[in-house]
Order: structure tokens, then C-alpha cells, then sequence
């Protein structure tokens, strides 16, 4: 074979089993976990906020997050309350350590990291607690795991 030839194969190869994975895009998709935070891990609030999860969500409605929840391996959950409501085609940002949850950014309100720095997995469960995505990591050389 040509190389060029051989290069539009393996393209079409490509294509070929891309295909199915986006058929099934999550309606709320994880997109990213930064889950050592920058500098030391010593529990300061700030430190816990470096750490965060973020979402999306990919459909053209709003979706009401009440109930839903993301968690970890373990089991450590967080659960959306009443009212936060994650408009079309916006993300999301769930952050460890406490702070005022808006909009755009909640905070979980712990005071110990929840991502582990090695491996770990973060789940999105609806209010049905169906798992609607998971993101899993086994890095301890990175710091952020993007979920896409
Ligand atoms: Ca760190
Ligand atoms: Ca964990």
C-alpha cells in the first residue's frame, strides 16, 4: 500500500469506531477532574477548592440537578439541592472545600480532599441513581484528568 493510501485507511478506521461513542454523549458529561490541587495538600480551604469536578450539560434544555450527585469511588457523595438548574450547553463546577454555591460553581463544603491523587473515579447519578457517567484516572504524574 501507498502510504498515502494507508494513512486515509486508518483515518476511516478512526471514524469507523468514533462513531458509536457519540451517539451516546451523556446528557450531563463529565468533563473534567483537576484532582491534585496545586502546591502541598495541607486541607487549607483553598486547597480543597483547587480540587473540582466539572459537568455539562450537552443537551439544548435546561436540566434541574435536584437530587442528582456526583461521587467517588469510595462513596463519598455530593447531591445537588432544590433550584440548581444547569441551563443548555453550560457547565458546571463542583469544588471540594466549602465557599456560597451559585450557578456555575457549588461547593461540596468538606474539609478533606475527595479526588484521590493516584486513581480514582467520579460518577454522575441521576435523582433515579443511575449512573449517567463516570470519568476514571490512574495518574499520580498528572494532576487533572480531562473526561472528554
Ligand atoms: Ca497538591
Ligand atoms: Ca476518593
Amino acid at each position: 500500500m501507498r502510504p498515502t493510501t494507508l494513512i486515509l485507511a486508518c483515518a476511516a478506521a478512526l471514524i469507523a469506531t468514533a462513531a458509536p461513542a457519540q451517539a451516546a454523549v451523556p446528557k450531563i458529561q463529565l468533563v473534567k477532574v483537576y484532582y491534585d490541587s496545586p502546591g502541598v495538600d495541607r486541607r487549607a480551604n483553598a486547597s480543597l477548592n483547587g480540587e473540582y469536578a466539572v459537568v455539562r450539560n450537552t443537551t439544548r434544555a435546561a436540566i434541574d440537578l435536584e437530587g442528582w450527585t456526583i461521587a467517588d469511588q469510595t462513596g463519598y457523595r455530593y447531591t445537588f439541592v432544590p433550584g440548581q438548574v444547569l441551563k443548555a450547553g453550560k457547565s458546571l463546577t463542583l469544588r471540594t472545600g466549602q465557599g456560597t454555591s451559585g450557578t456555575s460553581t457549588v461547593y461540596w463544603g468538606r474539609r478533606a480532599y475527595v479526588w484521590n491523587n493516584d486513581k480514582d473515579s467520579a460518577y454522575v447519578r441521576d435523582a433515579n441513581r443511575k449512573i449517567i457517567d463516570k470519568c476514571s484516572y490512574n495518574s499520580s504524574y498528572r494532576d487533572s484528568v480531562s473526561c472528554l
